[in-house]
């Protein structure tokens, strides 16, 4: 359970390191403040434009990875035998990983608990998990968004694809369970964009 523990703290650090808030910080802008009110690359690029966005959502991803891939190399090299690939304390070290970062994107220490929505955190670590489906989610991401022009719309589809098709694949138990609960994160924590969308007041996305 401590390699599990330490897992989590290592990674919720890491998550919550605000990247999104900082870079919009050196440019002036307290990024809580303005647009959706959301430390993610999608405010970010809506507010500071194009170059801050694409950063913010780079360091994003790579927390996810960096907070994932850490523990699946670690863990066998520690652990040994009982960690190595296809052991459920390997799936549960890559879980840890992700789940840990992902909570601290989304409730960041160093922002009173505040955070982002975690989709970029999230694809990062799950293409380390699951590549398949985090491929068919970014598809999926992709095409909602140019036909809806809603950036919330085409996560949260996104989201919904990472909860239901590993079910259908061979991950395992402990990795379904895992994205299931992420993928329902995800999807709860765009809870006031669905009530956006649901009234028609969400803002599209239109070329700047
Ligand atoms: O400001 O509330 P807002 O309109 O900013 O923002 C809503 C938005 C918040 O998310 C972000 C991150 C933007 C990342 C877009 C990259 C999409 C790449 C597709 C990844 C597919 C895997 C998804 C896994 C989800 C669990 O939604």
């Amino acid at each position: 359970i401590t390699p599990i523990l330490l897992t989590v703290a290592f990674a919720y650090v890491l998550g919550s390191l605000p990247f999104g808030y900082w870079v919009a910080k050196r440019k002036g802008v307290n990024i809580l403040e303005v647009g959706s009110k959301n430390p993610g690359a999608t405010n970010v690029k809506r507010v500071l434009g194009k170059g801050p966005g694409n950063v913010v959502f780079a360091l994003d991803v790579c927390k996810g990875i960096f907070a994932t891939i850490t523990p699946l190399i670690v863990f066998p090299i520690v652990l040994g035998d009982s960690a190595r690939s296809g052991t459920f304390l390997y799936d549960l070290g890559g879980v840890a990983g992700v789940v840990g970062a992902v909570l601290g994107h989304s409730f960041s220490c160093f922002l009173g608990f505040r955070g982002g929505k975690g989709v970029a955190t999230a694809a990062g670590g799950l293409l380390m998990l699951m590549p398949l489906p985090c491929l068919v989610a970014a598809v999926a991401w992709v095409v909602t968004f140019f036909a809806s022009r809603f950036v919330s719309l085409a996560s949260i589809v996104a989201a919904a694809i990472i909860a239901i098709t590993p079910w259908f694949l061979s991950f395992g138990m402990t990795l379904n369970v895992m994205a299931t609960l992420l993928g329902l994160l995800v999807i709860v924590r765009h809870h006031a964009n669905i009530s956006r969308l649901m009234a028609g007041t969400e803002h599209r996305w239109d070329r700047k």
